[in-house]
């Protein structure tokens, strides 16, 4: 399994991977890749969790969050609650590069995007729209109507002052099949280490909200004396733990990647057990694994793996614990 150099993603996204792949055989970097094969996704909108028009928020616009990590420097460059860019990778690595900062947000970020001179363009689809009319009649609105408290499992506003949710209402639990952020992390031949991810988010969030990905060593982390790490699932919950950099530390310390990635995912489902949530490590000698925690719907976890081994874009599932 241990061969450089390596392309890994989560989900099943192969053009991403095929993308990250050709841009390091065409003389790219590791940075390069995971901006190019994440970048992809964008394009695509990978299972509309990726890129404009998905999981619109409570007001119905998409926006985005995104991050990349050089573990050559341990640069970073992120965005949260990005809105109008469409290449929200692209943002998050000008704001590495072309800025002594790492993390941008809301309509600033939007600003400097425009700036730097990305295109403002509307990220809302029919898709998107349809999405949060839906959710607004059939979730929303009764709640409005009947004037209930915010108690029922609907997070929806307005948030009233002076209402605390109880704890259990506290966690939003994501719906398994529709929610898939690309995470990557890419090592060269010479054992350089990138990582990044990109999403739309959460369906139906609070405007605002910026989930994990974005978020060095919990979306993603990269270290290219040990390697990198990327995660996907319950943001509000998995950010809370660093899961990424939590993974990447126990393969310093020794463990190997499927090890890593299952103890990152252990110790959230001690105090979560139905989070959802998945992982993807790789050592900087080219070793690689994966886990996910099992919860209704999801089982099994398919990543992306594209190595010289390999030849070709591979798809791999692992079982979740
Ligand atoms: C978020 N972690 O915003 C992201 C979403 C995700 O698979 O990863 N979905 O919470």
């Amino acid at each position: 399994w241990a061969s450089l150099p390596l392309v890994i993603n989560t989900w099943a996204f192969q053009h991403a991977t095929s993308t990250a792949w050709n841009t390091l055989r065409s003389g790219g970097s590791p940075l390069d890749a995971v901006e190019k094969g994440c970048g992809q996704c964008e394009v695509d909108r990978c299972d509309g969790s990726v890129g404009f028009g998905g999981h619109p928020d409570e007001k119905g616009e998409t926006t985005l969050d995104a991050m990349i990590m050089n573990g050559d420097t341990m640069e970073v460059g992120a965005v949260g609650d990005l809105h109008r860019i469409k290449n929200a990778i692209g943002v998050a690595r000008a704001v590495m590069e072309r800025t002594k900062h790492t993390f941008l947000v809301g309509e600033s970020a939007s600003i400097f995007a425009e700036n730097m001179g990305f295109v403002a363009e509307d990220l809302t689809t029919n898709t998107s729209l349809d999405t949060f009319t839906s959710w607004l009649n059939s979730k929303c609105q009764p709640n409005f109507r009947k004037n209930v408290s915010p108690d029922s499992s609907t997070s929806c506003g307005p948030y009233k002052p002076g209402v605390v949710l109880r704890e259990k209402q506290r966690v939003q639990h994501l719906d398994v099949h529709s929610h898939d952020t690309i995470g990557m992390v890419v090592i060269n031949r010479t054992g350089s280490v990138a990582a990044g991810t990109s999403t739309n988010g959460a369906n139906h969030r609070v405007p605002g909200r910026v989930g994990d990905s974005p978020i060095t060593g919990a979306g993603a982390y990269a270290d290219s004396t040990v390697g990198g790490a990327a995660a996907t699932g319950d943001g509000d919950v998995m950010m809370r733990f660093l899961p990424s950099f939590l993974a990447v530390e126990l393969m310093r310390a020794g463990m190997d990647p499927t090890a890593a990635c299952s103890t990152a995912i252990k110790r959230i489902k001690q105090h979560f057990p139905n989070f959802f949530g998945a992982i993807i490590c790789a050592n900087a000698t080219g070793s690689y694994g994966a886990a996910c925690n099992k919860v209704p719907g999801f089982t099994t976890f398919p990543f992306m793996v594209y190595s010289l081994q390999s030849g070709n874009p591979i798809e791999r599932t692992v079982e979740c614990i």
